[in-house]
């Protein structure tokens, strides 16, 4: 596989993209180029309409934005089948765990990005939507530890990506702490499968 993943080593959706590209054995196979968003490459503004990270570029496929769209695309070229059950209804009930998973990182840049803007702008009320949004799905998610499982999949791999994330934006909420279940099963699974950010990834300027 010959590809271009364009992100940064921050970006909760490129981490979730970066550590399914470990998990499926593809990523020494890509190029990884950074991307500075408020100057974003001629490459990359002609990769993407949506200027937003992650894009994957590949020969054959062409651009490909969302997340969610490049893994399950990601999974299919290692053979299929490890990111969700192949059966309908499993494969299913399996999407909507994770979408759930996706909302916490969905719901989390909703309150970065209130938090970002000039304090006179600042809207308590939309900040504190975010963040009640944040609580209850991670509440869900903590009920649901042992549905989860502790295998990479897009589920679990989504949820180790958010709350990552959420620990390094957010830590001052101490939401992961709150929730013990959560807590003790993100430390699990990054004894067990979760791997390290690869040296050099999104070092190289984009092109
Ligand atoms: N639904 C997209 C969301 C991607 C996204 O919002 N990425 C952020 C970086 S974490 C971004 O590019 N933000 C810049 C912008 O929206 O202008 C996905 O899952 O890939």
């Amino acid at each position: 596989m010959s590809a271009t993943l364009y992100g940064t080593t921050t970006s909760p959706y490129v981490n979730k993209v970066r550590i399914t590209m470990q998990i499926l054995g593809l990523w020494d196979a890509c190029r990884s180029i950074g991307v500075d968003l408020n100057t974003p490459s001629p490459a990359f503004c002609a990769a993407t309409p949506l200027r937003q990270i992650p894009v994957l570029v590949e020969a054959d496929a062409g651009a490909i934005t969302d997340s969610t769209i490049i893994c399950l695309h990601l999974d299919r070229r290692a053979g299929g089948g490890q990111l969700l059950p192949k059966a309908e209804a499993a494969r299913t009930r399996r999407l909507a765990l994770a979408a759930v998973c996706n909302g916490l990182i969905d719901a989390g840049a909703g309150l970065r990005r209130e938090m970002l803007r000039p304090a006179p702008y600042r809207s308590a009320t939309v900040a504190a939507h975010h963040l009640a949004r944040l609580e209850r799905g991670m509440d869900h998610l903590a009920d649901q530890i042992d549905a989860l499982g502790p295998d990479p999949d897009l589920a679990t791999i989504t949820l180790v990506a958010a709350l990552e994330w959420i620990e390094l934006r957010h830590a001052s909420h101490g939401l992961t702490q709150a929730r013990p279940a959560l807590a003790g099963w993100l430390e699990a699974v990054q004894h067990s499968w979760v791997p390290a950010l690869p040296a050099g990834a999104f070092a190289t300027a984009q092109d």
